[in-house]
């Protein structure tokens, strides 16, 4: 089995029930990947209603409780959720999200039945005193558990200082955490091989294609530029 390609569209805290024009859009777009949409929580049982494949963008370690604002992986799962986003880093810096926790949501997810997305990524900081591929590793090793399989998981490379920013790696650096991930995940588990790799960090139609080009790079994992069916739809096209 060869790695599922994915193209992934993260909304962050974008989009209304307005937005489902978008989705029908996208859902129009020839694929010859996965596609999915990963709205805000309030819209998620309206996007798994077109049939496009939907997840939420974190969810909580624990099954149920007292814990306010938060959401359980099978609460994602009741209202079509076949995915979840863990340990973006937005969700490490805003709300302090540590690699252990990552990984205990994302046991959660399994036990639901969630794809778990997890991510990881260094800072610009890292990134420029040489530790990126230090950084990445302990990142996989902490927040990816043990229970992980190609079908249950998939990991996202974005590095932090290219979230949103315009601003993307080269295609070497690309390379070389991508070869590091597979390298690292086929050496601790069975079907590593077969993990889908995503990229994030500023994908957008005119970049898309050289990164998909990639070794080891899957898919993307797509902020931004999946909002609009015009653009994303090319991205799309392009994996
Ligand atoms: C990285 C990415 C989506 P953007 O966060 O996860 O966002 O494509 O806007 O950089």
């Amino acid at each position: 089995m060869a790695p599922r390609k994915l193209a992934a569209g993260n909304w962050k805290m974008n989009g209304t029930l307005a937005s489902l024009a978008e989705i029908d859009q996208i859902r129009a777009t020839p694929a010859e990947c996965d596609v999915l949409i990963c709205p805000p929580a309030t819209l998620i049982q309206a996007v798994a209603a077109t049939g496009i494949a939907t997840g939420g963008q974190d969810c909580h370690a624990n099954a149920s409780g007292a814990h306010t604002g938060d959401i359980a992986a099978a609460q994602l799962r009741d209202v079509g959720a076949s995915h979840v986003i863990l340990g973006h880093s937005e969700r490490r810096t805003d709300h302090a999200e540590t690699d252990p926790q990552v990984a205990a949501k994302a046991i959660a997810a399994h036990q639901a039945g969630l794809v778990a997305a997890i991510c990881v990524g260094e800072t610009e900081t890292q990134r420029d005193s040489g530790a990126t591929l230090d950084v990445i590793s302990a990142q996989l090793a902490a927040s990816v558990p043990d229970c992980t399989t190609a079908a249950n998981t998939v990991i996202a490379y974005e590095p932090v200082w290219a979230i949103g920013t315009g601003r993307t790696p080269t295609d070497a650096q690309i390379a070389e955490v991508h070869a590091l991930m597979r390298d690292r995940l086929s050496a601790r588990f069975a079907d590593g091989a077969d993990i889908t790799l995503l990229y994030g960090g500023s994908v957008k139609p005119g970049n898309a294609a050289e990164i998909f080009a990639i070794p080891h790079v899957n898919g993307a994992l797509v902020g931004g530029a999946s909002l609009k069916a015009a653009d994303f739809g090319p991205i799309i096209t392009a994996l």
